[in-house]
């Protein structure tokens, strides 16, 4: 069914009953906000709740009215951002900061190594093809060559089982929706077929290096990633190399309309393992056999393994039929299972891993055709270990500093790998692991160097504080070294958090760090929360669902043992989350302005009545539930963002706020920091009691971030410092 999100009837009602809010939105101070028009005639009964949805008319993204208040706004923010006597210091030094040479772990495809690099300051990444592993190689694709700024991302791809042609999927100005090509490896042609329509999709070869499967909606009128339409009946299709995308068959579907495929083709070839997922969380679990040299010209019938959502699993490589999972059934820090297809049903499943008690599997992959490598978080941290395919038997642990294991790339039939570590203070370091029968040789085969980044001149460090109810609740700090010894009670803190859908937040580097810490002499702060995977199931079942509010409690928990740890006070605490941090940074202000001295509010789920019925919404269900149900609406309503604006008095004001979305952004579409800025601008920022901005700032030919081009990244970062630190009255330290 496609939900129709305005009908034309509801259209023409508005336009009837609109009453119009005449008056200027003033701020007490100095801030003139647009005039955001009311439908307070828009009632929406939820259980016998009536809730009014007047700014209904910002989810039409392509009107002129929605179009004339964004430009509005951003005629209000930019000159605020503008004013902050730092700009240009701040932009530069980020500029500096930012242009060091960035290279990715390079991986073997066919008989060539090819690698990502970013010279410093390009706004895309560039692949190159080498012949041997230190040979500084040939462009095989640059992204930068798509587009005049930027704006053309490779998002995912995948190369042939021969490494012979590369599968690439393009995305444009941050949408999530990709254009498929086929790229020749040896000419580094491509070929002339463009699949369209693609989204949410894993990209899998069949072993013949022609057959190509892929998850697309063909069906959907409008996809150039500013409509909200809801995503539905995606369909797994099969292509052939070389063909148009009018010959591709439909391969694998499901009544369901919000099923998303999930499709890998096995290690041996010979089996397709489908894992539908509904949610961002549990999967379904099919496999299909795929017979060599038999075309595939239809639907391939499937063998059921799991048909309930009970659980994640995932496809890690398989001997003949029995299949090797990754699956949190039954261990909630998860552990790897074989499924034998003769005798597939749940109790003949055997236990190759079992789960640790307290570490949380992370990543796996296989190598030197005998071993899982598999990462795990403790505390936080990584931890890498092998353990043997068939047995189990764990058979090495790796030495590893405090952090985090960005990517491990190797292959089963290969005998090396390569896997990236980073920390607050380590840029990036890649290991190269040579296998040599049970020798195990490791080296590093590359270290990043950030300009004159010194990191003796700072320190980290890892505390545990305890939330509302007692939890103890992981947090990293970073500042100049000293820092943290010598609280000064007033220091500008960075708080950080994410909290939610099983997302672990691991300690990394990065330029906004440091500039906070070195150039605004602040501490930077990184709160676990609960919603996360940090603990495995029981730390993200803590906080989704009925829990939902235990992270906000843990995130203002995180300022309250700032504050009384004396390291800050609640002046100098800036608040910062993006997408489900969007929303967390939201609740926080709501719930707790009192707290917070700036809060950064990025691509936010704000609206959480009514989320669910725009692209991906529906997916999210799994974290959030859902208004449409009783008991869901009773605790959504509760913190949703929108719905708890409240109006300030003598004791209590919003902290100065910034709200960032972008045009593109079909992830969290921008109506949800629409409508959550006309109404916090109408209720608080025209009360004389409200001092404090609150503002929004709307990118053009961006999304919810993944490809966005450095030059946008770095105008994007030097606006928020610049908010900082106009707001908090901090100063920029050269
Ligand atoms: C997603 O919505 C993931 C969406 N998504 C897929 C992809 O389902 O991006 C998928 C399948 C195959 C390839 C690529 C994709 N996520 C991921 C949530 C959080 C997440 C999200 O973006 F689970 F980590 N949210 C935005 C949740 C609330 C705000």
């Amino acid at each position: 069914m496609k939900i129709n999100y305005l009908s034309n009837l509801t259209k023409r009602l508005f336009a009837d009953l609109r009453v119009v809010d005449k008056t200027l939105t003033k701020m007490s101070t100095t801030f003139t906000y647009p005039r955001a028009e009311r439908m307070d005639c828009l009632l929406e009964d939820f259980f016998g709740t009536e809730i009014r949805d007047p700014y209904r008319w910002l989810e039409s993204p392509n009107s002129p009215d929605t179009k004339k208040y964004i430009e509005e706004q951003n005629n209000v923010t930019i000159p605020f951002l503008n004013g902050c006597q730092y700009k240009e210091a701040i932009r530069s030094k980020i500029t500096k900061l930012w242009n060091y040479r960035k290279v990715s772990n390079p991986y073997r495809r066919g008989s060539y190594y090819f690698q990502y690099r970013n010279s410093g300051l390009q706004n895309q990444s560039v692949i190159y093809k080498m012949d041997k592993l230190h040979s500084e190689g040939d462009v095989f694709l640059d992204p930068n060559t798509l587009s005049q700024d930027g704006t053309v991302a490779l998002q995912s791809s995948a190369f042939s089982d021969d490494g012979n042609t590369f599968a690439y999927g393009l995305s444009k100005s941050g949408s999530d929706w990709i254009e498929v090509r086929f790229r020749d490896v040896e000419t580094g042609k491509d070929y002339s077929e463009v699949l369209k329509k693609v989204r949410y999709s894993s990209l899998t070869w069949m072993k013949d290096n022609v057959g190509f499967f892929y998850g697309g909606y063909l069906d959907q009128k409008k996809s150039d990633g500013t409509e909200i339409d809801s995503s539905e009946n995606q369909k797994l299709y099969y292509h052939k190399l070389g063909t148009n995308q009018d010959q591709d068959v439909v391969v694998v579907k499901f009544d369901d309309p919000h099923l998303r495929m999930g499709a890998t083709v096995s290690y041996c070839g010979n089996y397709l393992v489908i894992s539908p997922v509904k949610g961002c969380k549990n999967n379904l679990l099919y496999i299909g056999k795929l017979e060599k040299g038999k075309e595939i010209t239809g639907e391939i019938s499937l063998q059921p393994i799991v048909e309930t959502f009970n659980a994640d699993y995932e496809y890690i490589t398989n001997n003949d039929d029995i299949f090797y999972f990754k699956t949190n059934r039954n261990a909630p820090n998860y552990h790897i299972i074989a499924i034998d297809l003769k005798n597939c049903t749940e109790e003949n499943w055997k236990v190759i891993v079992p789960q640790h008690e307290k570490d949380v599997i992370d990543d796996i992959e296989t190598v030197d055709n005998k071993y899982f490598v598999v990462s795990k978080l403790h505390d936080v941290k990584h931890i890498l270990h092998l353990y043997e395919i068939t047995t189990g038997k764990l058979v090495h642990e790796f030495e590893l500093e405090l952090g985090t294991i960005m990517h491990i790339s190797c292959k089963r039939d290969h005998n090396q790998m390569f896997y990236s570590f980073c920390s607050y203070l380590t840029p990036n370091i890649i290991y190269q692991v040579d296998f040599d029968g049970d020798d195990i040789k490791v080296k590093v085969y590359h270290e990043t160097v950030v300009g004159d980044f010194e990191r003796n001149n700072y320190e980290t460090r890892q505390v545990f504080y305890d939330s509302k109810d007692g939890t103890k609740i992981p947090m990293f700090l970073v500042a100049r070294k000293g820092k943290l010894d010598n609280p000064s009670g007033d220091t500008p803190v960075w708080l950080y958090g994410y909290g939610g859908f099983n997302v672990s937040l691991t300690p990394s580097f990065g330029v906004s760090k440091l500039i906070f810490t070195d150039n605004f002499r602040g501490i930077y702060a990184l709160a676990n929360i609960r919603g996360g995977g940090e603990y495995g199931d029981k730390w993200h079942d803590g906080g989704r669902f009925g829990n939902k509010q235990n992270c906000f409690d843990d995130f203002q928990y995180a300022a309250k043992y700032l504050i009384e740890k004396n390291y800050t006070n609640n002046k100098n605490i800036v608040i910062q989350g993006g997408s489900n941090g969007g929303l967390l940074i939201a609740a926080c202000i709501n719930q707790a302005p009192e707290l917070f001295g700036a809060a950064i509010c990025q691509v936010g789920v704000l609206d959480m009545l009514r989320y669910h019925k725009f692209t991906i919404g529906h997916a999210w269900k799994t974290d959030y539930g859902c208004a449409s149900i009783e008991e869901q609406f009773s605790y959504l309503i509760k913190y949703s963002p929108l719905h708890n604006i409240f109006e300030p008095n003598e004791e209590k004001q919003y902290p100065p706020t910034l709200l960032l979305t972008a045009d593109h952004d079909d992830r969290v579409v921008p109506l949800h920091s629409l409508k959550f800025i006309a109404e916090l601008q109408r209720k608080a920022g025209g009360s004389p009691h409200q001092k404090n901005p609150l503002l929004i700032r709307v990118e053009t030919k961006a999304g919810h971030g993944s490809g966005k081009p450095t030059s946008k990244l770095i105008e994007e970062l030097t606006d928020i410092f610049c908010f900082v630190s106009r707001t908090l009255n901090i100063p920029f330290h050269t």
